[in-house]
């Protein structure tokens, strides 16, 4: 067994938590998972990051990584076996900040209404805000030819799919019912894929001296 030298404090169910985990598994980098449950975060975790957001990366230099994105680029840079980072940049960027931006709030809105009181939520509005930012990525994903930004999977991709699933999830019969087939090809497509069932493993919450499981590495 290779011995890693790099850490990663985690949430499986997190979506920042999986692009994270894809990416390091993509590039094959050796990593030791630290699931974390967070009512109940582990100081180790919250010394190398205080903001208390997984994913956290700790490096085997010591280095920090605490925001998700930058932890893909942390490990394209060391391995891109698929050229994830050489799909077009703007694209990437712009489609990545939607999300991450709109659709997030849209997804958060509509998932858990309940969690606003101080906002005068229209019902069905959440819903329908992001259903629109799915629309585009459908018609993206069909002028492409499978994925966002190009026929084959790339950064884009990896970044936002953990955050159609939980959208789709939330109310699953509804999501079928739409009329977005590319899109739920896609979605289909990397829900079964290896890189994120590899990725979904379950483990223990972690505390120090537990097991380190390592990150499965992509084949
Ligand atoms: N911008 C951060 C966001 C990460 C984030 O918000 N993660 C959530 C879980 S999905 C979290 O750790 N929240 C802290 C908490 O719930 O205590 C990133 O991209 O890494």
């Amino acid at each position: 067994m290779s011995a890693a030298t790099h850490t990663l404090y985690t949430f499986r169910r997190c979506p920042y938590a999986m692009r994270a985990r894809m990416a390091l598994s993509s590039a094959g980098v050796p990593v030791r998972v630290r699931e974390v449950v967070l009512r109940d975060k582990p100081e180790a975790m919250l010394a190398a990051s205080p903001k208390g957001t997984v994913p956290v990366l700790v490096a085997g230099n010591g280095d920090v990584v605490d925001e998700s994105l930058d932890v893909m680029r942390w490990a394209l840079a060391q391995a891109d076996p698929e050229g994830w980072l050489s799909a077009d940049a703007g694209t990437t960027d712009a489609l990545i900040a939607r999300n991450d931006g709109p659709f997030k709030r849209a997804l958060d809105r509509y998932k858990y209404p309940d969690r606003h009181p101080d906002e005068a939520l229209v019902p069905g509005a959440a819903r329908a805000e992001g259903r629109a930012i799915l629309a585009d990525l459908d018609d993206r994903i069909r002028a492409q030819g499978g994925q966002l930004v190009r026929s084959t999977r790339s950064l884009a991709d990896i970044a936002i799919f953990p955050f159609v699933r939980q959208f789709a999830h939330t109310d699953l019969d509804w999501f079928l019912a739409q009329d977005l087939p590319a899109l739920q090809t896609w979605l289909d497509g990397h829900k079964q894929s290896a890189l994120f069932t590899g990725i979904m493993a379950k483990y223990p919450q972690w505390a120090p001296g537990a097991d380190e499981p390592l990150l499965p590495v992509a084949a």
